[in-house]
């Protein structure tokens, strides 16, 4: 898993399912082209470039369905390797004591302060007792889950309790923090991050080397199970299934769809630097790439990529309703935290 490929996967998975609704029509184009268009978008954005989930379109359901895949990858590739190692998820999320899964202690996530408080302030006892656990029994109650499509339920999700499980065992990175500005291109990508020690939980480039990756995505996944019960369904029957665009190399594209058309995409110093590598991860990936660096160096305002889906902070989404669809429009805070990734700068 600490390949680059599927860190490339997981990385272009998320930010391109993400930005997809505020991408030029020409780079959505080219991505259509590699086979890269996310069927159903992950976000809206309105005219400030304030992002929203989009509870209805079923990407919600993308979400559920594609971390499933990669929990089924996992255990294949344990089972593969003969490695005693089981993936097992949490029954329950662990509270404050839980002396197996302690909370990694409060930490400052350089060059990023407003990251560091959203993350520090999932991390406290009181954010547990006060706002997770309400969650965590608001998603098992049948009756909530009744109510909900699987889309709404994963979106819901997603933007929520998973991200605040992302960040509350989150820890230090001993291995340093990926560059996520702009303005570092190639270095965001340099090769020492394809190292195995690079696990930080709060970077879609490397949260699934890390063990509680793994448990956190467990717990999602019987989420599913949950509501299929809950509605009396026999099986699950899947709308959305996105798992991503190919991985595989670019001649061998290039050879089904028997044409070249509409793949001009600008090369750079980045590009050069990684074409040894073009064989190993499939340069489809390497050209999405690409796409998604130009339209992250376009952005002014705004996130320049997603490393969590960061959620509303508002009460509505703490104590939810048993009614309510999931809101996560980002409030001011929060879109100073996305802002942050591209001005934020240590003091
Ligand atoms: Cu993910």
């Amino acid at each position: 898993m600490a390949k680059r490929e599927t860190r490339y996967h997981h990385y272009l998975w998320h930010n391109i399912r993400e930005g997809w609704n505020r991408f030029s029509n020409t780079s959505q184009e080219a991505l259509r082209t590699l086979g890269w268009a996310p069927p159903r978008p992950g976000r809206s954005y309105d005219k400030d470039g304030v992002s929203s989930a989009i509870p209805d379109n079923g990407s919600g359901e993308d979400f559920l369905y594609m971390h499933r895949q990669m929990i089924a990858k996992a255990k294949d590739i344990l089972k593969k390797n003969k490695e005693s190692y089981q993936l097992t998820s949490w029954s329950s999320i662990p509270a404050p004591n839980n002396l197996n899964y302690p909370v990694p202690p409060a930490y400052n996530i350089t060059g990023n302060p407003s990251l560091t408080s959203y993350a520090n302030h999932r991390k406290t006892d009181i954010y547990y007792y006060d706002t997770m656990q309400s969650m965590a029994k608001f998603l098992k109650d049948p009756v909530n889950l009744r109510n909900m499509t699987l889309g709404q339920l994963g979106a819901r999700i997603e933007v929520g309790v998973h991200s605040w499980m992302h960040m509350r065992w989150s820890g230090a990175s001993s291995y340093g923090y990926r560059p996520t500005n702009k303005s570092a291109i190639p270095a965001k990508f340099d090769k020492k991050w394809d190292d195995p020690r690079y696990n930080w939980m709060g970077d879609t480039y490397a949260s699934h080397l890390n063990p509680y990756f793994w448990k956190l995505h467990g717990w999602v996944d019987d989420r599913i199970e949950d509501w299929r019960k809950a509605n009396n369904l026999t099986s699950i029957i899947w709308n959305g299934t996105w798992t991503g665009g190919p991985m595989s190399s670019f001649s061998s594209i290039l050879k089904k769809q028997n044409t070249k058309a509409n793949l001009r995409v600008p090369s750079d110093s980045h590009e050069a630097a990684h074409a040894e590598h073009d064989g190993e991860i499939g340069d489809v990936m390497e050209q999405a790439l690409q796409i998604l660096l130009q339209e992250q160096s376009k952005e002014v305002s705004f996130a320049d990529e997603v490393n969590i889906n960061l959620d509303s902070e508002t009460s509505d989404n703490a104590k939810p309703k048993k009614t309510s669809k999931p809101k996560s429009k980002l409030n001011q805070r929060q879109r100073s935290l996305c802002r942050s990734r591209v001005h934020g700068r240590k003091n």
